[in-house]
């Protein structure tokens, strides 16, 4: 299974969300092979209105991309992981870049997002990747690795396959227009693949692992032909259905 995710990040009002969607739907739903997943993670406020848009669409699932790891509680400008199910979302995002160096969220809480929104029948997709100085200075693996562990924490061997997967998205390659190359998407997937073997067994050797970074229709067959690489989740080139369309049947 392939998923190809577009993360709209704090782009569109609903009626703008509502019509990509359609868009979407339009130029996407009746050529999506059967082994592809459509992802989209709209802000909050537009959620509703795209899980509208395809609802009964089995090739097509919505997300969150973010919440905060309670049931409930005095957390002020917070959503939680059962308010983003009662929407219509299936999936969350955990550990997006944005998320750990623009509002300053550590390891430890992307672990405890992951765990949470597991546990609230949410499927996660945890975000990884090293900033530019940390590959400079040839520490790739290690902050993988360290993602990755603290990530996964709160996850044991007997976790269900279909409801996790990871994105690999290097910081330096995000909206920045410069794609990670072949030889280096290639190499962080496979170590992400045997790290997460690793941490939970042979079961994860079928979690699928996402590219982030830059992708553009022009670029997304290459990326999807290398090893470990089992989809894209896509920002900037997300945002129309016709750049999508073309990404989601790459
Ligand atoms: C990485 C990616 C989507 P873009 O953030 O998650 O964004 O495709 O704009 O680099």
């Amino acid at each position: 299974m392939k998923l190809m995710a577009a993360n709209w990040k704090m782009y569109k009002t609903r009626g703008e969300a509502e019509a990509t969607a359609r868009d979407m739907l339009r130029l996407i739903g009746p050529d999506i092979p059967k082994d592809r997943q459509v992802l989209v993670f709209p802000p909050f406020t537009a959620i509703e209105a795209v899980a509208k848009v395809f609802e009964g669409q089995a090739a097509f699932a919505v997300g969150g991309q973010n919440f905060w790891p309670k049931d409930e509680g005095a957390f002020t400008g917070e959503v939680s992981a059962r308010m983003l199910a009662d929407l219509g979302c299936s999936w969350a995002l955990a550990g997006h870049s944005e998320r750990r160096w623009v509002m300053g969220e550590s390891d430890e809480l992307v672990g405890e997002k992951v765990a949470f929104g597991l546990a609230a029948g949410l499927r996660m997709v945890l975000c990884i990747g090293e900033k530019i100085e940390e590959r400079r200075a040839g520490k790739v693996e290690e902050v993988l690795d360290r993602q990755l562990e603290k990530g996964l924490a709160g996850l044991s061997r007997g976790f269900a396959t279909e409801t996790l997967a990871i994105a690999y998205e290097p910081v330096w390659a995000i909206g920045t227009g410069e794609v990670a190359g072949p030889t280096e998407i290639a190499h962080a997937h496979t170590h992400t693949r045997e790290k997460i073997v690793r941490l939970l067994g042979q079961k994860a050797a079928a979690t699928p692992i996402l590219y982030g970074g830059s992708v553009k229709p022009e670029n997304t067959s290459e990326i999807l032909s290398l090893d470990n690489v089992n989809g894209v989740l896509v920002g900037g080139a997300s945002l129309t259905g016709e750049s999508f369309s073309r990404i989601a049947l790459a």
